[in-house]
């Protein structure tokens, strides 16, 4: 089985996606998606002009041979366009090789580790009453675990908030990006309010999170995380900026709430101090950003050693391709934890048709050959990409604020 030819997809159906499509000589198609959120065409001509050309004539089969040689034989290592491209092709040569097999992915990734994938919401409210309205909507759709978001008062806006009108929480929303306002202070204080309001709402069995968006000093996290701990949150993400390993070391020695990181990770190199520290419960890397299966898999196994569980990032802007690769493999994952859900607009789907199927709070990937997922290349050119950028934030003297 050759690889004869690949393909850079990139299409808008609601939002960008960049989708590598892999033919084999014998005729099975494999995708993969190698969407990093604003910088979209940097990682299409990466793939397109740099990576297509090599790889046809290989051998479909060598998943982790051809990870290495894209890895290694750059010479410029790691780096989210990077990590991006080469998770595109590994997820693509999974998906082969599966769909080869006969079986769905997880079954060549050692089988079913559990019956179903438990997933968390996104909540959101301009205030506490439109959060707890939207808390409540997840409950019917069957959520037992919610990432509750709500704007600051007297700052408005928010991480994770969307304005009125807009449809849907979409982070990536401007020709430039939006600017933001932000207050560390008043933010701090507002936290407390939104956990206690929740608990006596819902009670204590509600799985609750929060996001905090890389805002914070460490010792503000560390006093977040401290005011916190009687609500008992499922976690606390990204509390500061995650290219700063030691800031989580000093934020765990105040603070017994879970922490979780990693969505802007892209190698196992960048979680080698929070493993050895133990400052972290959760990995928030996406299979679409950190080296495709291959490479999660690898900063995962590492993590189990010490009890440390998957959180795979799933936002809208990891396409359904990239979303199925996670299902796969959370399914057969020892040290599965939870699966980040932010439901896709009607539009993508009609791109992209879908094995995987959420009811109850809970995902199962189907049982469709490969990752189940096919794309309509026709539908696709309907959708031209549209130029998205996520925001900036700003502190109120005008800094540029971490984000
Ligand atoms: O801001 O995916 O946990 N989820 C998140 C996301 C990220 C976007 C960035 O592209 O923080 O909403
Ligand atoms: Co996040």
């Amino acid at each position: 089985m050759k690889i004869a030819s690949a393909d850079v997809v990139i299409s808008s159906p609601g939002r960008n996606f960049v989708t590598l499509v892999l033919k084999t000589d014998d005729g099975l198609v494999g995708l993969g998606d190698a969407t990093v959120n604003g910088r979209e065409l940097a990682v299409a001509s990466y793939l397109r002009d740099h990576v297509a050309p090599i790889l046809i004539g290989r051998d479909a089969h060598a998943i982790e041979d051809t990870w290495q040689y894209l890895y290694r034989g750059a010479y410029w290592r790691r780096g989210p366009i990077t990590m991006a491209a080469i998770a595109a092709v590994d997820v693509a040569l999974w998906d082969l090789k599966a769909q080869a097999a006969g079986l769905p992915l997880y079954q060549i990734l050692g089988g079913r580790s559990r019956n179903a994938i438990r997933a968390y919401g996104h909540a959101y409210g301009t205030d506490l009453d439109e959060l707890t309205d939207s808390v409540r909507a997840l409950l019917e759709q069957g959520f037992g675990a919610v990432r509750v978001q709500v704007s600051t008062p007297g700052i408005g806006g928010g991480y994770g908030v969307a304005e009125a009108g807009d449809g849907g929480y979409e982070p990536a929303r401007g020709q430039r990006p939006v600017e933001e306002p932000f207050d560390p202070g008043r933010y701090v204080r507002s936290v407390p309010a939104m956990f206690d309001k929740l608990r006596n709402t819902f009670g204590p069995e509600l799985d609750l999170l929060h996001d905090v968006h890389h805002r914070l000093t460490p010792i503000q996290a560390a006093r977040l995380g401290k005011s916190l701990e009687g609500y008992a949150p499922y976690w606390l993400e990204d509390v500061s900026p995650a290219e700063n390993q030691a800031a989580l070391r000093l934020v765990r020695q105040h603070t017994t709430v879970p922490l979780a990181t990693g969505e802007t990770f892209n190698s196992v190199f960048d979680y080698l101090q929070l493993f050895a520290d133990q400052s972290i419960d959760y990995v928030r890397s996406s299979v679409t950003h950190a080296g495709g299966i291959t490479g999660l898999r690898r900063i995962l196994d590492m993590a189990a050693v010490g009890q440390v569980k998957s959180a795979i990032h799933g936002p809208t802007d990891v396409s359904p391709v990239g979303l199925a690769a996670a299902l796969h493999l959370d399914l057969a994952l020892h040290n599965f934890g939870i699966q980040e859900f932010m439901q896709h607009v009607d539009l993508t789907f009609e791109v992209f048709d879908v094995g995987y199927s959420f009811a109850n709070g809970y995902f199962q990937p189907g049982e469709r050959p490969g990752l189940g997922v096919s794309l309509d290349a026709r539908a696709a050119e309907r959708f031209p990409y549209r130029a998205a950028y996520l925001p900036v934030g700003r502190l109120l003297d005008g800094t540029v604020h971490d984000w």
